[in-house]
């Protein structure tokens, strides 16, 4: 049986230090890495001079990090990676910054990247590498002599091929995509624009079951949606934390409807026009003053990028703006806390709120929109509203869906939810739990490894 070798910017297989729980993705790869005998390599998240692997093994899992240097943080990370693609894949050309020493750093970091890892790589392993910090690896390995079937995939959209065009030498990246066997997309609407990208700008040619051909080499493109671990979120929502999370919850409520929100602090998420629908909401039903309340939990994220920075001011700005429009002696309409939960006291959260409320301008996919579906409790189920731009959407068509550039959509659908029967709302959250359960995390990494084992053959 081949190895299995992942590469990330970040690994977060287990650690003897840390205490918490591991995310979905990290519990997925980690147990087919203990299954396959494989390591995991990425960034330590440390600045350090040299560039050496150090490997270290925990609960049957390697992991193979190194630090990268100030200035490598700088231009690849904060700078080629969260300044240049991650707006530009959000289609926010408006916050994207070209600067070639960011190009430059990025290529510079995959290129050592690609150095300490080919000499580790055995002549039957797999290899899988994650996200838009390493798109370039798979052909970096390529020019380090490595024959081995190698899959890529992303987790963030694939932008519109008129704002890719925009990305200086975006030829030269889409098609260092090539040295991949497989590439892996969260929908159908990204593996689209992909396919538009490659046929409009390079001349491909489309073939069956997602082929793509440039001159001689053919390679596949697949749509394959990443899923939470739901029996694990199922059971951490019955658990005694959840359980006490959810009665202090209630406590507080007093009667009230809880609308959660749960998202890294990034602007892609959609957290201002969030607040603005919310906050016509409460304008155009004075009625449901004091009945009802907005929990926003959203810890910082980037915050060596200035626009993160931005963002976390305009939306204390509005919290404010609003809580001293509509609060009441007794009552604040948004509760805006800064920081992480656990995931088995926000599964607690989940459960006492009668609406999850996601609202991303864009998203690849949105996990937090399958962890309310999978927290709720099947015999009093609450309504999950959903931007119809995050991946998410694709799969989850009994959601509420919404604009989220449209306050009234937002408005509207918090009245729908609200008012929504017990009936209808168990139908809906059914069919939604039907897709969460069965296409999780699991079925997601067997579906891009069996894709990456049959190609070719
Ligand atoms: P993210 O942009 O980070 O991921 P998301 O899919 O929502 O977005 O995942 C966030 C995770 O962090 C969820 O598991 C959530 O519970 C957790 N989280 C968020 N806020 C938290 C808090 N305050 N405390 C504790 N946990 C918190 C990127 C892409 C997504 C894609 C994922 C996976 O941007 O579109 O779904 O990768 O592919």
């Amino acid at each position: 049986m081949s190895r299995l070798i992942v590469v990330s910017n970040r690994v977060s297989a287990p650690k003897a230090q840390s205490g918490g729980a591991q995310g979905g993705l990290a519990v997925a790869l980690t147990s087919a890495l203990r299954e396959h005998d494989g390591i995991w390599f990425g960034w330590s998240g440390d600045a350090g001079p040299g560039h050496e692997l150090t490997f270290s093994t925990y609960d049957g899992v390697t992991s193979a990090t190194l630090d990268l240097s100030e200035q490598d943080i700088e231009e690849y990370y904060d700078g080629y990676a969260n300044r240049t693609l991650w707006p530009l894949f959000h289609y926010r050309l408006d916050l994207t910054e070209f600067e070639r020493e960011f190009q430059g750093g990025y290529e510079r970091v995959n290129a050592v990247f690609a150095e300490k890892i080919a000499p580790e790589i055995q002549e039957d392993d797999l290899i899988w590498v994650h996200d838009y910090h390493m798109i370039p690896l798979g052909w970096l390995l390529r020019q380090q002599g490595c024959r081995n079937r190698m899959g890529f995939f992303l987790h963030i959209p694939w932008p519109p091929t008129r704002l890719l065009v925009a990305l200086p030498d975006h030829r030269r990246l889409v098609e260092s995509l090539f040295a991949y066997d497989v590439i892996g997309f969260q929908t159908n609407e990204w593996l689209e624009s992909f396919r538009h990208y490659v046929t409009h700008e390079m001349d491909a040619v489309l073939g069956p079951d997602g082929s793509v051909t440039i001159g001689s080499r053919t390679i596949r493109a697949i749509a394959c949606p990443i899923g939470i671990d739901t029996g694990e979120f199922v059971e951490a929502a019955n658990g005694k934390t959840a359980h006490d999370a959810y009665e202090r919850m209630a406590e507080s409520n007093i009667g009230r409807d809880l609308i959660v929100g749960v998202d890294r602090l990034d602007y892609s998420k959609g957290l201002p026009e969030r607040f603005a629908g919310y906050e016509r909401y409460l304008a155009k039903h004075p009625e449901r003053k004091n009945k009802v309340y907005l929990l926003q939990i959203a810890p910082p994220s980037r915050t060596a990028v200035q626009t993160y920075r931005d963002i976390r001011q305009t939306l204390e700005g509005l919290t404010g703006r609003i809580n001293g429009e509509f609060a009441d002696i007794d009552w604040v309409p948004i509760r805006y806390v800064n920081r992480g939960f656990p995931r088995d006291v926000l599964a607690g959260i989940f459960r006492a709120a009668r609406i999850g409320l996601v609202t991303p301008l864009r998203d690849g996919m949105n996990l937090v929109a399958k962890e309310y579906v999978a927290a709720q409790d099947p015999d009093n189920p609450g309504v999950l509203i959903l931007s119809q731009f995050a991946g998410a959407a694709e799969q989850l068509t009994e959601a509420l869906m919404i604009n989220p550039y449209s306050p009234d959509s937002i408005a509207d659908a918090i009245e729908t939810a609200l008012e929504m029967p017990l009936e209808e709302r168990k139908e809906r959250w059914r069919s939604l739990m039907d897709i969460v359960a069965y296409e999780d995390v699991f079925w997601w990494r067997q579906r891009f490894v069996d894709a990456l084992m049959n190609q070719g053959q």
